[in-house]
């Protein structure tokens, strides 16, 4: 089972809880995802298809989440194709030391229009609570659980993330300092990411995206987290996912080894995901969407003003009067 970490790299993986693996996609690979990812967020856009995440209250339509890409209605081969040649299944075996291991969430992060500036968070937890997360955090400690991988389409230079924060130690510091926030934490790190490349992390590492956004520094990544089946009561996923990977589109389309993941025969989730995320159609005859139009122009002006902002970046994402703060290079 050795496809392409090195000693060195899972070293790293262990202690930092990420690595970044260079060009394990191809140029014309990255070109077609992209113009899959567009016809994508087009479904999404004109609300075609639903289930996506915005910011609903800085624009009409900022999507920054496209959930379920094995959904019939949105799937593209060339995006699964994108992600077979990855090998971020085979790398994320080894990471996890274990053949049995499926994608437990997928969905695709973008960010076009408006800056994005996210919260420091762990992932990983079943509940989303932060004693919750800190307490899966030790267990999989003890014995990893699971692994989360980014694979760009453009060039980013957002992704934080604060190394070997994944171990609990005496310098840990507890999920709900820092959730919700975006405080300067010592040691955080920005991860310069080019088309193509792969950060593998531990999903208990704390980390937060942003992205300058506008259309030439835009971004869309692949995002995935692969959980072993033997954890897989406690991995939440989309109760839909089995039936999207056996549909004849997804399985004919897969090579052997993610058909293998797709025939693992897994527990039911203690937590099902995603059930709630489904967009409702902007309904023009409603007085909601007038209030909202003001809130919107709200935000946007306080949007532009911030970007006149003289200081840090990152002092700018702490203002906590600014919603959403104007990001520079
Ligand atoms: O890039 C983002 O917007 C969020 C990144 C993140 O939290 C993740 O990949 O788990
Ligand atoms: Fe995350």
């Amino acid at each position: 089972m050795t496809i392409g970490i090195s000693h060195e790299q899972k070293k790293k993986f262990d202690e930092d809880g990420f690595i970044i693996i260079r060009q394990v996609i191809g140029d014309q690979t990255i070109k077609k995802s992209i113009e899959s990812y567009e016809r994508v967020r087009k479904k999404c856009e004109t609300f075609e298809y639903l289930h996506f995440r915005r910011f609903k209250d800085i624009a009409l339509n900022d999507i920054y989440g496209i959930e379920h890409i094995f959904h019939p209605d949105i799937f593209e081969e060339d995006i699964f194709s994108s992600i077979m040649e990855s090998k971020v299944l085979e790398l994320s075996r080894e990471l996890l030391n274990d053949d049995e291991i499926f994608l437990s969430r997928n969905r695709i992060h973008c960010t076009k229009g408006i800056s994005h500036s996210g919260n420091w968070h762990r992932d990983g937890g079943l509940t989303g609570s932060a004693d919750d997360i800190d307490k899966l955090l030790k267990k999989s400690e003890k014995d990893i659980m699971w692994v989360q991988a980014t694979l760009p389409y453009y060039s980013e230079d957002g992704f934080y993330i604060v190394p070997g924060s994944h171990k609990y130690s005496s310098n840990y510091i507890p999920t709900k300092e820092i959730l919700g926030t975006k405080k300067i934490i010592k040691n955080e790190l920005k991860l310069r990411i080019s088309p193509g490349d792969l950060i593998l992390f531990n999903p208990f590492a704390i980390h937060r995206g942003t992205c300058v956004g506008r259309i030439k520094r835009q971004r869309a990544h692949i995002h995935m987290r692969f959980a072993r089946k033997k954890y897989s009561k406690f991995a939440d996923r989309y109760r839909k996912d089995s039936e999207f990977f056996k549909n004849s589109k997804v399985f004919s389309f897969a090579n052997q080894s993610w058909k293998k993941s797709f025939n693992l025969d897994l527990e039911d989730s203690l937590q099902w995901y995603g059930d709630e995320i489904i967009q409702e159609k902007p309904n023009l005859f409603s007085i909601k969407f007038y209030l909202l139009f003001l809130i919107i122009i709200f935000n946007r002006l306080f949007y532009y003003l911030s970007s006149l902002y003289p200081l840090s970046q990152r002092s700018l994402e702490n203002l906590s009067f600014i919603k959403y703060p104007y990001l520079k290079e």
